[in-house]
């Protein structure tokens, strides 16, 4: 491969001459916008410890009331990305949200895609679209482009939840906004209680459901149980692991991120391909040891870690007698539909 010129190779006046036509000579930067072999990703392997966020986020519901905050968050930020970027990866947003009995944060909607996948706490809720979406952990709930949507708090005692929303990549793309709105109504007779049988789907007088999005609410209950009932079937079976998707479709549950949630065995070390989609992990339930590149974690429960894509992925369960849940938020549908994902073993 030859080195290639660089800006300083240039006469000076010559590159003010080319900028002052909004011109630049591309050699110089070739090889930085088309690195050889594999791209080098400003992610970085990146671990957010929930005992270290919690007391931080407590602390902000004493310092700013919800009138004042709208969404009270405190952003997982990437470093390698710069902490005022507010990215997890290159198309990936990742917040922790409190909301505190008595609190509503009201209604908008907005281009960007978001799900919640609850933390801890009860009584909250989030009504998307009319539909009253109960909150309790490990619960994944869809917050699809467009539709409207607040959260609410009847219970007493704070709740949190990880939002992970594909804002970085709508934002570059100049296409995020907002819209507030009014408080949503609870529109009647539709909830996920209609499509949580796998394999069944309501059909009234023979008519499938026109929703883009007829699920919104993913209990983890439905998901642990699937993931308890895989392994169980097939106990040979290495990665244990389910995907979020459209019952009516089976198709990614968003268009953009992907959603799944993994379950390791007792004492399970589990190696994942290479790829190239950034890939967030959130403890849910045990202990876990994620191995990122050379970076190695430990993940408490609500622990949240990414992994740049193409990098060397190993989960390790951390018990030797209970499984470990994790949830899993990554930009595989994005790199599908670009025809730029790769798996590389
Ligand atoms: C948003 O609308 C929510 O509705 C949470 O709870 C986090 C981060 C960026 C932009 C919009 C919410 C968000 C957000």
């Amino acid at each position: 491969m030859n080195e290639l010129g660089r800006l300083e190779d240039l006469p000076a006046d010559y590159v003010q001459a080319l900028r002052a036509q909004n011109l630049v000579p591309l050699w110089p930067s070739l090889r930085a916008v088309l690195p050889p072999g594999q791209p080098r990703p400003a992610t970085r392997p990146t671990h957010w410890s929930y005992a270290a966020l919690r007391p931080l986020l407590l602390q902000a519901g004493e310092l700013t009331p919800i009138e004042r905050a709208e969404r009270r968050v405190l952003v997982l930020a990437n470093p390698g990305h710069g902490l005022e970027k507010m990215q997890a990866s290159a198309a990936m947003y990742l917040g922790m949200q409190l909301l505190l009995p008595g609190e509503w944060a009201p209604s908008h909607r907005h281009t960007p895609n978001a799900v919640r996948m609850v933390v801890e706490g009860e009584g909250a809720w989030t009504n998307v679209d009319g539909e009253k979406c109960p909150m309790r952990r490990g619960d994944l709930i869809l917050t699809p482009t467009g539709l409207w949507h607040d959260h609410g708090h009847d219970g007493d005692e704070p709740v949190v939840w990880l939002d992970v929303l594909d804002l970085p990549l709508v934002y570059y793309m100049e296409a995020s906004y907002h819209v507030d709105g009014p408080r949503q109504a609870v529109k009647p007779g539709h909830g996920e209680r209609a499509w949580t049988r796998s394999g069944v789907v309501p059909m009234p007088v023979f008519q499938r459901s026109a929703r883009a999005y007829p699920m919104l609410r993913y209990p983890w209950v439905e998901a642990r149980a699937a993931l308890q009932s895989l392994a169980a079937d097939q106990p040979a079976l290495e990665a244990v692991q389910v995907g979020y998707v459209n019952p009516e479709t089976g198709a990614d549950a968003l268009n953009i991120l992907g959603f799944y949630a993994l379950m390791l065995r007792p004492d399970q070390s589990l190696r994942l391909p290479v790829r190239s989609p950034a890939c967030v992990f959130h403890l849910i339930e045990g202990a876990a040891e994620a191995r990122i590149g050379g970076e190695r974690f430990t993940l408490s429960e609500a622990d949240t870690c990414c992994a740049p894509g193409f990098s060397a992925v190993t989960l390790a369960n951390g018990s030797s007698s209970e499984p470990a849940f994790l949830f899993m938020a990554d930009e595989t549908p994005l790199h599908r539909k670009l025809g730029v994902f790769e798996n590389r073993g």
